[in-house]
């Protein structure tokens, strides 16, 4: 499996089919130099699988994900399109081809058929589920969302059918109730959760790969006995602040795979689309419980003084705006 040949090709194929949306990875970036012709979407069953990064142009970009409810011949069809904050409920959908029909085969990807990740607008609230595949194609699973507001529902997966592509598709879903936009929390590099400390190190590049590594601590001890989740020792999202795209991020290395180590440091590849702030969320496992720690991170920043200067929260304006104050430059 080399999920950097399929995320290549696809994101040729994404290039030719929606070429605006790939411009504005290019018009922010100018390092950015082929903008992945079309001849290249005929690659994804071809030959064996280049080292990420050894694609086109000499660097890999790839599209942010999510952005759409239909892309690559697949559309999102979101059953569930609202539900009341704080009140259990059934959200299901299904995905369909382009003749309307239901999609029942998958192929598998760190461990699951279908990743689901629910994220509220604001990015203050973040699901990643595993719903349930009934014969017929329709996907459930209970969802409780805690804030009344925007949510966007995100399908991360890969159709079974000969040649297709990884692909992430985005559906809006509104918790009903007060809403409150919750202000996104500034930069930062260490996030306590659950009675763990997890240090973010390395900076996410627009248009160009960079290694994150996290590190994970409990009372000060590194944690050396990080279970397996979804295939390796930890799974990491990033959403894009103002638009929520969906970037994927590689695992590097795997349990078993002779060289990675359960911890304390988890290690990711992962290319930033664009300039701008992200929020990342990593889900790791550990005596049995999975924990997600999250961070705030500014792609882009030409410095990290810049990147420290420009993390001072605007002020005391309460105009209730989602997200982050302006740049600081
Ligand atoms: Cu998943």
């Amino acid at each position: 499996m080399h999920a950097g040949l399929r995320i290549t090709a696809f994101a040729a194929a994404l290039a030719a089919t929606f070429g605006t949306a790939y411009g504005v990875g290019e018009a922010v970036d100018p390092v950015v130099e082929d903008p992945a012709p079309a001849r290249h979407e005929s690659h994804s069953e071809a030959s064996p699988a280049p080292e990420r990064g050894a694609g086109h142009g000499g660097h890999q970009t790839e599209p942010a994900g999510g952005l759409e409810i239909s892309a690559g011949g697949y559309t999102l069809d979101l059953r569930t399109q609202s539900i009341t904050a704080g009140r259990r409920a059934d959200l299901s959908f299904v995905i369909r081809d382009d003749d309307g029909r239901a999609v029942t085969a998958y192929r598998r990807e760190h461990d699951k058929e279908l990743h689901l990740i629910v994220a509220s607008r604001d990015l203050g609230t973040y699901r990643h589920l595993h719903p349930t595949r009934a014969a017929d194609g329709t996907w459930s699973i209970p969802v409780d969302l805690p804030r009344a507001g925007g949510y966007r529902v995100f399908a991360d997966f890969t159709p079974a059918k000969k040649g297709a592509e990884n692909l992430t598709l985005g559906a809006d879903l509104a918790a009903s109730g007060p809403y409150e936009p919750q202000r996104l929390p500034t930069p930062n590099t260490t996030a306590e959760i659950d009675g763990y400390d997890v240090r973010l190190d390395g900076r996410l590049r627009p248009g160009k790969e960079s290694e994150l590594k996290l590190k994970v601590a409990r009372d000060g001890q590194p944690v050396t006995n990080l279970q397996p989740y979804l295939g390796a020792y930890g799974h990491l999202v990033a959403l894009r602040s103002g638009d929520l795209a969906y970037l994927h991020v590689h695992p590097n290395g795997e349990p078993g795979d002779g060289t990675t180590k359960p911890g304390p440091e988890i290690s990711f590849t992962a290319t930033a689309p664009s300039r701008g702030t992200y929020r990342l969320f990593l889900d790791f496992k550990h005596e049995g419980e999975v924990h997600t720690a999250a961070f705030t991170v500014r792609a882009g920043a030409a410095t990290a003084a810049e990147e420290a200067s420009s993390q001072a929260p605007s002020g005391s304006s309460s105009g209730g705006h989602e997200g982050e104050p302006g740049h600081g430059h």
